[in-house]
């Protein structure tokens, strides 16, 4: 039987908050950095070719990887998008929360407005804040009832963000539109916006009954409600006009609106969040990336992807504010192939390993649910590029910035979040060492999972081995306790060693219900 290696565990929860923390983040040594960062959709950790992707090129990551610090053990907070974002956002795990799954496009604000964001750290430190790109973290009061031709409130205004121009949910569902500011951008007042996630609008065609109109891509599974751009999306939708998104140029238009963002605020701090619609579903890049990969139009997203990179780069450079700047360049949840429509994934992904080799992907409790790429990018601070595997959890993004942005907590309190840990922020910035001790991840039928140094556990909760919808993932799930331990620094999934452990597996468990149930878990393990 195999013992847990408490000593490390003290050691590391037994830290004091970090080093950089108590040096005023970073503040009394360089001026406030700006933030960026770049949320990727659906992009897997073997993805980019600094994470040892094929098939692309990604020359703008791999330069920022080069030059700053490429982490390989770190991990989204769940394998969907919208609690994942949720927990990046406010720090809080999205199963504390009701009404935190994929959401719909008419879903109401996720996020209530009397709660702390990452937006609000920044703005309570005098930063200027924006969000461009997907959302997919509701808008409005109430859940079906936005009137998507007036001003939608609540909107990101009221959770701290200066300026956005988003997506409302993600591209594959209604409304087709961007809203800014809280107002659909380009309004159309020859064609007003009607949305419903219930019934299609008199007279409108549907992917689904009118499969000829669907010019620019087919649906391979769902799907196959409103037509907008010759493209069968979720939900339905009446109206637009020249409102309507084309999907070929949602990067180039959230792309410059956060170009120009930077060249209006270079005066000051600002903080962006930039949520790339690349790689999710419908994957339609503009013309000039077709072709770009060996992989067809997935492949040829990373590239966008990548090509969005480099334009926020080259716009913080040309300003004189690259050095001075931390980006931060991670994704929501793993990847996925075939997520619902005919875009050839599966047929031409060819040598690559979306996933880098991990088992599951994108909805899964296997690592390839959670396991992302994260690259930090501070020329001013990080001068040493290196390449970390300490334990990394989005849900310390809020706390961490807090330590960037130089703010100080109480006595004895280790976080300004319900589930962040500030004193990550030494990991963040490149510290050798085992980063966090554990992490919880949380896949999509909220099974949770547990990491703990070189274990991890995933909880009995049942369910399909395979996802049932259309995707070939597995899940992960089980009926069974599931114990798995690194094996050459890689969890080996394939084989359970629950019966063999009763001991670390009760450990594991144990600390997880703490975690689920809000009780002090460090006492426990000092
Ligand atoms: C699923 C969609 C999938 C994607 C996912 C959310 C179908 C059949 N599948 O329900 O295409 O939109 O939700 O992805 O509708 S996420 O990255 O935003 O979480
Ligand atoms: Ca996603």
């Amino acid at each position: 039987m195999e013992k847990l290696g408490f000593g490390i565990c003290s050691l590391t929860l037994l830290s004091p908050l970090a080093l950089f923390a108590q040096a005023g983040g970073g503040a009394e040594n360089v001026p406030r950095p700006n933030v960026v960062v770049i949320y990727a959709d659906d992009l897997g950790f073997g993805d980019l070719e600094c994470y040892g992707a094929k098939g692309v090129k990604t020359p703008n990551t791999n330069n920022l990887a080069a030059n700053g610090l490429r982490m390989t053990n770190a991990h989204s907070v769940a394998s969907t998008s919208t609690p994942s974002r949720y927990a990046l956002l406010t720090g809080e795990y999205p199963w504390r929360k009701p009404g935190t799954d994929v959401a719909a496009g008419d879903a109401a604000m996720i996020i209530s407005p009397g709660q702390y964001t990452v937006a609000d750290v920044f703005k309570e430190a005098g930063y200027t804040t924006a969000a461009f790109g997907k959302w997919h973290l509701g808008l409005g009061a109430e859940s079906g009832r936005q009137d998507w031709n007036s001003a939608i409130s609540p909107a990101l205004s009221d959770i701290g963000f200066d300026c956005s121009y988003i997506m409302a949910a993600t591209a594959d569902r209604v409304p087709c539109v961007f809203i800014e500011n809280g107002r659909v951008a380009n309004y159309d007042s020859l064609a007003p916006i009607y949305v419903s996630y219930r019934q299609n609008f008199e007279g409108e065609p549907t992917g689904r009954n009118n499969p000829r109109l669907l010019y620019n891509l087919k649906h391979s599974h769902g799907h196959d409600m409103s037509i907008v751009n010759g493209i069968g999306r979720i939900g339905y939708m009446k109206g637009g006009g020249k409102a309507l998104w084309k999907d070929e140029n949602i990067a180039d238009s959230i792309t410059a609106h956060a170009v120009d963002f930077i060249n209006a605020n270079k005066e000051k701090p600002f903080f962006i969040y930039f949520a790339t619609n690349d790689v999710h579903v419908p994957r339609f890049p503009h013309e000039r990336f077709r072709g770009a990969s060996e992989m067809g139009l997935r492949g040829d997203a990373i590239a966008q992807f990548d090509w969005s990179v480099g334009e926020i780069v080259e716009a913080l450079r040309s300003n004189g504010l690259l050095d001075n700047t931390l980006i931060i360049l991670t994704s929501d949840n793993g990847p996925v192939l075939d997520d619902g429509y005919d875009d050839d994934a599966e047929e031409l992904v060819g040598e690559h390993s979306p996933t880098g080799g991990l088992r599951g992907g994108k909805y899964s409790a296997f690592e390839g649910g959670t396991r992302v790429p994260f690259i930090v990018h501070w020329p001013a601070m990080i001068k040493t590029p290196a390449v970390r595997d300490g334990l990394v959890s989005q849900i310390d993004f809020l706390d961490v910035m807090a330590g960037i942005v130089g703010k100080k907590t109480a006595p004895g309190e280790r976080s300004f979040s319900p589930d962040g840990d500030c004193s990550q922020l030494d990991t963040w910035m490149g510290e050798e060492g085992v980063g966090r001790p554990f992490a919880v991840e949380m896949a999509s039928n909220h099974t949770l999972s547990l990491i703990l140094f070189n274990w991890k556990y995933i909880e009995p909760k049942g369910g399909p081995a395979m996802v049932p919808w259309g995707p070939k993932i597995e899940t992960g799930y089980s009926s069974e306790p599931q114990l798995f331990k690194k094996v050459n620094g890689e969890f080996d999934e394939t084989c359970n060693l629950a019966d063999e452990n009763p001991t670390i597996l009760n450990a594991l468990k144990d600390l997880l219900e703490r975690v689920r149930d809000n009780r002090k878990y460090f006492l426990e393990f000092q």
